[in-house]
């Protein structure tokens, strides 16, 4: 890989952005890779949690600016739904927790990257910029969709409007980060809080993902109904049986993700 980093810690699959010189800055060459280790990883049973971070001061700018040639001829419909839009649905879909880990500045598309994983963390440090209408866009590859969702439609256009930069305390209030981890402790707290997802019960985080990932287009009744459905799937894991064991042996359960 060229523009990614992979690596694995026990069943936690560890991918880095790495073009630091530009702050990660998104190019189609990282897109397909990231859609590619994003995929590998769905399809690889040892793997049970990603995470997505990114090397050096910034998490991600979003869209590298220097990479699109021939403005006059460039098609972002054509890039958005080939190359982004598929990454955005992969990771909202893949059956496994991804954690990302904000270790710096995020703009722009790197926005909507981070909102399209389950968990975000960041570092005290860490700014958000929508950065989109600074050059007359607005959000895209599913920023539009997450942050509408996250923080309503007020706050969402206030921030694309203004592009306020968001510190890691105003982001943990308004909802975009769960954590903030200091800087000192960030890569070592990331990993710890990573590890304990990857050792997780893997069917359960799947199933509640694709739950809650679905929840705001669904009723009550039909809520309700897909709960008993995935419980009674569960219940015949060996994670529950595991569970169940553990409790009542008063211990740690070792989940195995089966
Ligand atoms: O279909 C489509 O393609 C459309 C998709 C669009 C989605 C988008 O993401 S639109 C938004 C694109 N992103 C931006 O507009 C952000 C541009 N960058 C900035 O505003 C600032 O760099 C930051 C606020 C992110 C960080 O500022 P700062 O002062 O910490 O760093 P810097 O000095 O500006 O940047 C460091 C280097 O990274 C610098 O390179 P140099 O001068 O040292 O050689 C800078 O040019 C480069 N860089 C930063 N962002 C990008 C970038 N290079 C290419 N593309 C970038 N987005």
């Amino acid at each position: 890989m060229e523009t990614i980093l992979l690596d694995k810690k026990d069943a936690l699959l560890i991918i880095k952005l790495n073009r630091p010189e530009n702050l990660n800055a998104i190019t189609t060459k990282m897109l397909s890779e990231l859609n590619k280790a994003f995929s590998d990883a769905q399809k690889d049973e040892s793997i049970r949690a990603i995470l997505l971070t990114g090397e050096g001061r910034g998490f991600c700018s979003g869209q590298d600016l220097k990479d699109i040639d021939n403005l006059e001829n460039f098609s972002f419909y054509e890039h958005l739904v080939n190359n982004y839009n598929p990454l955005i649905i992969k990771m909202q879909s893949l059956e496994k927790p991804i954690i990302v880990g904000i270790n710096g500045t995020c703009a722009g598309a790197g926005i909507s990257l981070a909102l399209a994983g389950d968990i975000r963390i960041c570092k005290k440090s860490a700014k958000f910029v929508l950065a989109f209408s600074n050059i007359g866009l607005i959000t895209d590859s599913g920023g539009s969709y997450f942050l509408v969702r996250m923080l309503g439609i007020s706050k969402a256009l206030e921030l694309l409007w203004t592009n306020e930069i968001i510190d890691s305390q105003k982001a943990l209030e308004l909802g975009i980060v769960n954590k903030v981890f200091e800087d000192e402790e960030f890569d070592s707290k990331l990993i710890e809080f990573s590890l304990n997802i990857a050792n997780g019960p893997t069917k359960a985080y799947a199933i509640s993902k694709r739950l809650y990932n679905r929840i705001y287009e669904l009723n009550l009744n039909e809520v309700l109904e897909l709960e008993a459905q995935y419980q009674e799937v569960l219940s015949k894991s060996e994670d529950f049986k595991e569970g169940i064991k553990a409790f009542l042996e008063k211990r740690k359960p070792q989940f195995k993700g089966k």
